[in-house]
């Protein structure tokens, strides 16, 4: 029996994995950091949509969390929920098989990326509000097919993104600058070598996913409708960074698995 982060009981190995229910915005680099953890500790797990704001309540009765915020990816488990990003990764390295993504003697040092890297992807965030809130075409692919025909679709995305830029309190100001120096940051990060640590570890997952907002990535890791594609690609940082977007490809071409998950 092992202990998780965040989670009331202990979990056995021999629980059936497909036991898991990742909580997701399909599209989030947050949810794509979890998502890669899974599949690369080998976790089966069942994709769940969130939807803000009409989604919200249902987050709040799965995550137990009543106060404060609540966001996705969540991983339901046999044993309780497990909140955030990096705590459903740990979660998966404890319970999967395959090679570590925290190494003991880097854990600390990808713990820190994690957080040094937030501001990139808060400004992805920001830049996903905005093209919501600016084009009809993106607010309606930005809803689950199944939700597409309501009336007010366009409408009703947007007042799902704009509860959502009051719970986490996003800016759209100098979105550009923002992103070129959190490119710039993960381009330090790199330094030219094909991991940031020895091997392939969680953070060059945390480096990968902050790029999602810049030039999303293909569709067969994360299918993206393409006028959401159109509006979220910024041509101008994609040729301002070819050899980072280059290592992408390579990574993911390496390192993530493309096995669907259970629906
Ligand atoms: N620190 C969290 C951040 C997750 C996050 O910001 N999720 C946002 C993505 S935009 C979300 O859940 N938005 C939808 C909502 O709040 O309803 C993590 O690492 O998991």
């Amino acid at each position: 029996m092992k202990h998780v982060r965040g989670l009331k009981r202990p979990v056995s190995r021999d629980k059936d994995s497909r036991m898991h229910t990742l909580h997701v915005l399909p599209y989030s680099p947050w949810s794509e950091r979890a998502r890669w953890a899974l599949l690369h500790h080998r976790l089966a797990f069942r994709e769940h949509e969130h939807v803000p704001l009409i989604g919200e309540f249902a987050l709040r009765l799965r995550s137990g969390v009543w106060k404060g915020r609540v966001s996705v990816p969540l991983l339901c488990t046999s044993a309780g929920p497990v909140r955030e990003s990096l705590a459903i990764a740990e979660y998966a390295e404890t319970h999967g098989s395959g090679p570590p993504l925290f190494p003991a003697s880097v854990r600390d040092a990808i713990t820190s990326l994690d957080a040094q890297l937030e501001p990139v992807i808060d400004t992805g965030r920001a830049s996903i509000l905005l093209a919501i809130k600016e084009h009809d075409d993106a607010a309606i692919a930005s809803l689950p097919k199944a939700l597409r025909w309501v009336p007010l679709g366009a409408m009703s995305a947007r007042l799902g993104t704009r509860f959502v830029a009051s719970k986490y309190g996003t800016t759209a100001e100098e979105l550009h600058d923002r992103f070129h120096a959190g490119l710039r940051s993960v381009e330090s990060t790199l330094g030219g070598r094909d991991y940031v640590h020895d091997t392939f570890t969680y953070a060059d997952i945390v480096c990968a996913s902050a790029m999602q907002f810049v030039n999303p990535i293909d569709d067969r890791y994360i299918p993206l409708e393409p006028a959401m594609r159109a509006r979220f690609t910024r041509h101008e940082l994609v040729r301002a960074f070819p050899a980072l977007f280059e290592w992408r490809s390579a990574l993911y071409a390496k390192h993530r698995r493309v096995a669907a998950p259970v629906v």
